[in-house]
This record gives C-alpha cells, structure tokens and sequence, in this order.
C-alpha cells in the first residue's frame, strides 16, 4: 500500500513536471503569454493534476504575462517619447508673416564641418576642400544647379558622413538665421540625388528644428521626400505652423550629402 502511495506520488510529480513544461514551451511574445494563461487556467489548475503543477503553470503564465505587460509598457513609454520629441514648439503672437515669401533668401548661415581632411578638417579657412560653399553663400542664395549638372557643379556643396564631427554628433547641420522671428509654415532644403552615384545619396533623413536664440532648437518634424535618380536635386520639404528666427536641418547618411539651397516661407 505503502510503495503504490509512492508511486502515485511519483506519477503526480512527472504529470506536474510535465505541465508546467508544456506552461513553458513557447514562452517570448504576446501570443504566448495567452496561450499559457489559458492553459494554466484550463487544463493544469482544473485538471487538478497537483497543487505544485498548478502553481508551476501559473508561475510561468504570470512571468510570461508580466514580460508581456512589461514589453507592452515600454513600447507605449517609447511611443509617448517619440510623440513629445516632434510635439510642435510653442508660437510666438509676435512673430512676422512671410505672405509666402521665402524669408530665407540672402540670409547668413552657418554649417558643421564638411569633410575629413587629411588627419585634420579646418574646412572655414581652406580654399581647396572638395564642395565647398562658394562665397560662403550658396545655401540662401537662390541659384540652383543645372538640370543637367555633374556633382562638382559649384552650386552643391557636400557634407561626408565621415566627417569626425558627424561622426560625433550622427548629423550634419545647416542653420539659417532669418533676421527675426517669422511665422512659418513651409521648410525646405533642396539636395543632392542619387544620380551621381560615388557614395552621393539624398540623406536618409532630413530633420527641421527652430529657435529664438540660436540655442534652443526644437524639433519641427522630419521632411517628406523620395531620392529621385532621374534628377540632380529634390526638395526635402515640410510643411508646418511654427515661429522661429533660427532653423535648422540636420541630415543623415552613410555617404556624402548634396545641399543647395535652404527655403524657409
Ligand atoms: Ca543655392
């Protein structure tokens, strides 16, 4: 009687063991975290198999549940960041209306370094850089490059994504500052294609930012657009409904980065 109690006991044990396995099997996403619930519900707590088995079975639906939830939470924690980082800036009621104008037009700007030259890069003061920035105007200067332009027409110029300060910062920069504070609802930077190939691209992204004092800049949103082969530029364009004195676009990529024009109305 004894040694048959014993084996029961045994029988209980593996029958447990069993089920909190098959609890366990397919442990990972959402799907999984349901289907352990119901089998813990269902089949090891009503079947009664064991106190133990029902409480390894919902042991293991509650992690898988909680792994869940917490994959859950951390996704709806990145979203809600990613919605306040491109949330829109305040509005200034003082802000000047530009009647469409592009208010950009002949304005100064500044740009991060272009190019990893040699071991050093003091791309300001070398007059030999490879595209550089003719008469340090050509970005406000309204000209663009011809239909049929080769990508050393003097109209672009290139920023490399191997240059040490994009590698610092993972953007290259252009800022443009307006004069005063306008309001604007059209940004546009006009850049190189893929036409030319030699690691030239239009930038995987294009980012708007504003800002009164030239130091606090706030994300506008990121431009729409498609790198286009058949021509030498496109415009990567936002439409938005902000005030700033300063904007600011800063570009991704793996290669090199064709700017022309910045278009601020
Ligand atoms: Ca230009």
């Amino acid at each position: 009687m004894k040694k048959l109690a014993i084996l029961l006991a045994l029988a209980l044990a593996l029958s447990a063991c069993l089920l909190a396995f098959s609890a366990c099997g397919d442990d990972g996403d959402t799907s999984s975290a349901s289907s352990a619930d119901t089998s813990a519900d269902s089949s090891a707590a009503s079947s009664a198999a064991s106190s133990a088995a029902s409480s390894a079975a919902s042991s293991a639906a509650s992690s898988a549940a909680s792994s869940a939830a917490s994959s859950a939470a951390s996704s709806a924690a990145s979203s809600e960041a990613s919605s306040e980082a491109s949330s829109a800036p305040e509005k200034n009621p003082n802000a000047v209306a530009t009647n469409g104008e592009n208010v950009a037009l002949g304005k100064t700007y500044t740009t991060s370094p272009l190019y990893r030259q040699g071991t050093d890069y003091k791309w300001s003061d070398s007059a030999d850089i490879t595209y550089p920035d003719t008469d340090d105007k050509e970005l406000t200067d309204g000209n663009f490059p011809a239909a049929d332009a080769g990508y050393t027409a003097a109209e672009f110029m290139g920023f490399a994504a191997s240059c040490p300060d994009y590698e610092a910062n993972k953007y290259a920069s252009v800022t443009v500052d307006l004069g005063e504070i306008y309001e604007l609802s059209k940004l546009s930077l006009y850049v190189g294609t893929s036409k030319f190939g030699a690691g030239i691209a239009a930038p995987a992204s294009v980012e708007f930012f504003v800002s009164e004092d030239g130091t606090n800049f706030v994300s506008v949103g990121k431009a729409n657009y498609k790198d286009d082969n058949s021509v030498p530029y496109v415009a990567a364009a936002l439409e938005c409904d902000v005030t700033g004195r300063y904007v600011q676009a800063r570009m991704t990529s793996a290669g090199w980065m064709f700017v022309c024009e910045f278009e601020a109305s």
